[in-house]
C-alpha cells in the first residue's frame, strides 16, 4: 500500500507558556504557531499551524515560539 498525500495540522499544547507572535520575520526562524484557545484545563493554551500538504518523500519544519509566562 503506498503513501496517500494528505493534509495535516500540528496542534500544540503549552502549560504556563505563552505562543509569540507568528509569521514575524524570516519563515525559516519565526513562529507558524496560532494560539487557538486559552486555559483549556487551567493554564495550558493550545495553539494550531496552517494546513499542511504532506507528501512521500518531502520533510516539513513547523516552528512553534512559546515565551515562559511569569506569575506573581
Ligand atoms: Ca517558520
Amino acid at each position: 500500500m503506498g503513501w496517500v498525500a494528505d493534509s495535516q495540522q500540528v496542534q500544540i499544547e503549552a502549560r504556563y507558556r505563552d505562543f509569540t507572535v507568528p509569521d514575524v520575520g524570516d519563515d525559516a526562524t519565526d513562529s507558524d504557531i496560532i494560539k487557538v484557545q486559552r486555559d483549556i484545563y487551567g493554564g495550558i493554551d493550545a495553539g494550531n499551524s496552517a494546513m499542511i500538504d504532506v507528501t512521500a518523500g518531502s520533510d516539513t519544519t513547523i516552528d512553534a515560539g512559546l515565551v515562559e509566562v511569569l506569575i506573581s
